[in-house]
């Protein structure tokens, strides 16, 4: 069983994930998972927060000469930030507190969280709601990656649409070859001129003092047939994915392949007709199942497309009321990204490695790495037996 469990405030002394059920032998660096944290710091529109950060990776424990031990890893990600904040987050009882935060965003955890939690000030809520704490998610997520990498499988994402501005999908074939100029885009998009049209518009949403939401989608490609299972609620693929997926800060909506335009269409335009050749294998007509049916996978490259809501925290104040008098003020504005759904690509990248990892895990086990890959390779010679071709999971 994978355990994943993250800790750390956004200005506190760090960020930490520990990650328990990693198979033993799997080759991991410091660097294998700090390409993927300066990716989540990159894109169009962030905030002067990143400019002070630089996220790398501790490897404290269950790493050796680069690779896993059997016990737990635990990852920490420093926040260097913490030097200006240590009178307000230190542990220990302090003299200068700071001045409590009192006025709360429409839209962030911060009034219900103070409710929930009997607090006055709010920054006993925001610093664990921020999406800062997404770094450590990154961090182990990288680990999985890692994991899945050993078996073909291969998780890519790239932004779809920044406000109004919308771009074309990529095609799943291709994406490993694209990812490399997706990446280099500053708003992660694989269409460079829908690119430069989410540059305009998060620069005239910065200047109304405003913030953009917008989509992105993540896929997941050399997914075998059979992660997941149909026999539980929360043991269906698509259940756990969408599950992880809204986890991710503002994220409102997930769509599992033909999603929400597909409710709309009738179903002989929907479901992926079958077929069968002496190369492919079964395979189908095109992927409007998103490579999940059932809640388990199909061989078919998993594709899910998410939904973020603008940033909650606006230069251009909404109204609010404050928490200890009542009375009618504006929201509570420090700092603020304008827009962070390239970011946020990269964090549901992370989160779709830990579900896989989990998914494939259960399928195949295996306490060292090598034992991982010869049951995968076993049930992938098996499944090649019953018409599931090797061609397409390591072509891809
Ligand atoms: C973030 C750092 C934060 C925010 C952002 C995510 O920095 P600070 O609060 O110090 O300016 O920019 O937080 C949020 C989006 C949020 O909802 O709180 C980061 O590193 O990702």
């Amino acid at each position: 069983m994978l355990r994943i469990l993250t800790s750390g405030e956004s200005h506190g002394p760090a960020l930490t994930a520990v990650i328990e059920g990693i198979p033993a032998g799997l080759g991991i660096t410091a660097d294998s998972i700090n390409r993927y944290l300066a990716l989540r710091q990159m894109g169009y529109g962030r905030g002067r927060r990143q400019a002070i950060e630089h996220d790398s990776v501790e490897i404290l424990s269950g790493v050796r000469h680069g690779r896993t031990l059997p016990g737990p890893i635990t990852l920490v990600v420093r926040n260097r930030d913490y030097q200006n904040w240590q009178a307000r987050m230190t542990a220990e009882p302090s003299d200068h507190p700071g001045a409590p935060i009192l006025c709360p965003r429409p839209g962030h955890a911060d009034l219900a969280g103070t409710l929930k939690y009997d607090l006055t000030d709010i920054r006993d809520v925001l610093e664990r709601s921020s999406a800062r704490t997404t770094a450590a998610l990154v961090a182990a997520g990288s680990v999985c990656r890692a994991l899945l990498g050993e078996i073909g499988i291969g998780v890519y994402g790239y932004v779809v649409a920044i406000g109004a501005v919308s771009s074309r999908a990529a095609d799943p074939e291709k994406l490993s070859l694209e990812q490399p100029a997706i990446d280099a885009s500053p708003v992660r998009c694989a269409d460079p001129e829908a690119g430069d049209r989410m540059v305009a518009a998060i620069d005239a949403a910065s200047q109304n003092g405003d913030t953009l939401g917008g989509a992105f989608e993540v896929v997941a490609v050399g997914c075998p047939p059979g992660l997941g299972a149909h026999t539980q609620w929360d043991r269906r693929l698509d259940a756990r994915l969408a599950c992880a997926m809204m986890s991710i800060q503002a994220v409102k909506a997930v769509e599992i392949g033909a999603g929400m335009p597909g409710a709309r269409m009738p179903g002989s335009e929907v479901h992926d007709e079958l077929l069968y050749d002496e190369n492919l294998g079964f395979h189908r007509s095109r992927n409007n199942a998103g490579g999940i049916e059932g809640g388990i996978s199909n061989g078919e490259p998993v594709v899910v497309r998410c939904g973020m809501k603008p940033l909650p925290t606006l230069k251009n104040r909404l109204r609010s009321v404050n928490v200890e008098t009542h009375e009618a003020v504006q929201a509570h504005f420090e700092r603020s990204d304008v827009c962070a759904v390239p970011a946020a690509s990269v964090i549901a990248e992370a989160m779709m490695c830990i579900i896989l990892a989990e998914a494939t895990l259960d399928r195949f086990g295996g306490d060292s790495i090598e034992a991982f890959r010869r049951n995968a390779a076993a049930t992938r010679a098996e499944l090649a037996k019953r018409g599931y071709s090797g061609v397409r999971w390591s072509s891809r």
